[in-house]
């Protein structure tokens, strides 16, 4: 298998992790996202993702595969331990509520395409900062609240880390290199303290912007 990432991002973040926590060891080719070293948008990347983002995945059989989740649900299927959707159906459906949450609700206001487009449209660099803080304190007091509501294990969604945690891992990460403290949000504090003893997560975030 082969893996296009870019070491920022927190999409392909979400499959480095599941990888990691599956024991997958996988090729990989960075695919510059950010300003003068982007490719993303590039006709021979669009060959492989028509729609110039990161992650991608190669697969064994040559069949390419996008979108982070749709990758991690194949990966968890191919590869049935540990398994990254719990047991239990209300808990795999509210693995996926929280795992949505952050994909589906929060990152898209961010990404490089957003803040790039901000810019030109004459937002200074403090605004889209101000921006990017508000939609993730936004999004992660409401996914802090489902926490509150429907968390009963030591992950997110049981006992295991699951979906629900390879996704809010990423998005804390940058939610904390942004300015915001976690300490607003007790149970992601937590969760994300006892994710960051697991080598997968810990080793496997997204790097920063430099
Ligand atoms: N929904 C997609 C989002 C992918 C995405 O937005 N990736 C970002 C990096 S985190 C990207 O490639 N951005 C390039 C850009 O915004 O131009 C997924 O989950 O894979």
């Amino acid at each position: 298998m082969k893996l296009f990432e870019d070491k920022i991002s927190s999409a392909a973040s979400r499959v480095r992790i599941a990888l990691a926590l599956k024991g997958r060891d996988v090729e990989r080719e960075t695919i510059g996202i950010l300003g003068a070293d982007a490719i993303n948008r590039k006709p021979e990347y669009l060959q492989v993702n028509p729609q110039g983002l990161v992650p991608a995945l190669l697969t064994d059989e040559g069949v390419l595969l996008t979108q982070s989740l749709a990758i991690i649900e194949y990966l968890d299927e191919r590869y049935r331990e540990p398994p990254l959707l719990p047991g239990k159906l209300e808990d795999r459906a509210f693995a996926r509520t929280v795992a949505l949450a952050v994909a589906a609700d929060i990152h898209p206001l961010l990404p490089p395409r957003v803040t790039a487009y901000l810019g030109s449209i004459d937002l200074s660099t403090e605004d889209i900062a101000d921006w990017s803080r508000h939609w993730i304190r936004v999004g992660l007091t409401a996914v802090d609240e489902l926490l509150a509501r429907r968390q009963t294990g030591r992950y997110a969604a049981g006992d295991a880390p699951s979906l629900a945690d390879i996704c809010l891992f990423p998005q804390a990460v940058n939610a904390e290199r942004i300015g915001l403290s976690l300490d607003q949000w007790p149970r992601i504090a937590a969760l994300m303290a006892r994710l960051r003893e697991i080598p997968a997560f810990a080793d496997n975030g997204p790097a920063p912007r430099t």
